[in-house]
């Protein structure tokens, strides 16, 4: 059975860039909904409900048809979720290191990155998210998804994501996502980014 996790920090702790009312919903109410559903579609497949959350995005194809939608969308977007609140911390965290090196690299400039980053997050019509992966030539990539759809549908790994679900900022921003994503960027925790980078390559 996979279980909500519990939050790195309060609330509060994102304010004034994301209000703890809108962390507590999202967590509780859409986060959980997410962790509830795909346990019930694995309801009865044993063999599956011991397996990780990556394993089965990885795999999606290799499941029974009938759960392959369920997979994709709520463990989607359970998996999505977990990562999002740990690459967030109170006040943020500075980027430096092989990731800022690489970035630096791949892109040209960190603001030439925070750039593109940001073009991903704004364009994604209706609901996805924007993601920093690691694809499988070991390249970093700048690119959106609908819906939940994880890095890992395309063989791809997280490195950094931001859910431009209306859900999560409707209450602060109303429909100025651009502005939440301008937020979003004092929070992030680029040491844990930094880390699941190097964890990612040594894969
Ligand atoms: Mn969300």
């Amino acid at each position: 059975m996979f279980k909500l996790p519990k939050l790195p920090y309060s609330y509060d702790a994102l304010e004034p860039y994301i209000d703890a009312k809108t962390m507590e919903l999202h967590l509780h109410k859409h986060h959980q909904a997410y962790v509830d559903n795909l346990n019930k579609a694995l309801d009865g497949h044993d063999d599956l409900q011991n397996k990780s959350i990556e394993e089965l995005l990885s795999n999606l194809t290799s499941l029974p048809e009938s759960l392959q939608s369920a997979v994709r969308n709520h463990g989607g977007g359970h998996y999505n979720h977990s990562l999002f609140w740990e690459m967030m911390k109170q006040d943020g965290t500075e980027l430096r290191g092989k990731l800022l090196d690489d970035i630096e690299k791949t892109f040209g400039h960190f603001s030439k990155f925070k750039e593109q980053f940001e073009i991903a997050a704004k364009t994604r019509f209706g609901s996805g998210w924007a993601f920093l992966a690691l694809n499988q030539q070991g390249e970093l990539e700048i690119y959106s998804t609908a819906n939940q759809d994880a890095t890992l549908l395309q063989g791809s790994q997280t490195i950094l994501g931001l859910d431009v679900w209306e859900h999560a900022y409707y209450l602060n921003y109303q429909n100025r996502r651009p502005d939440y994503i301008q937020a979003w960027w004092n929070v992030v925790n680029w040491e844990y980014v930094q880390d699941r980078y190097i964890e990612a390559l040594g894969k």
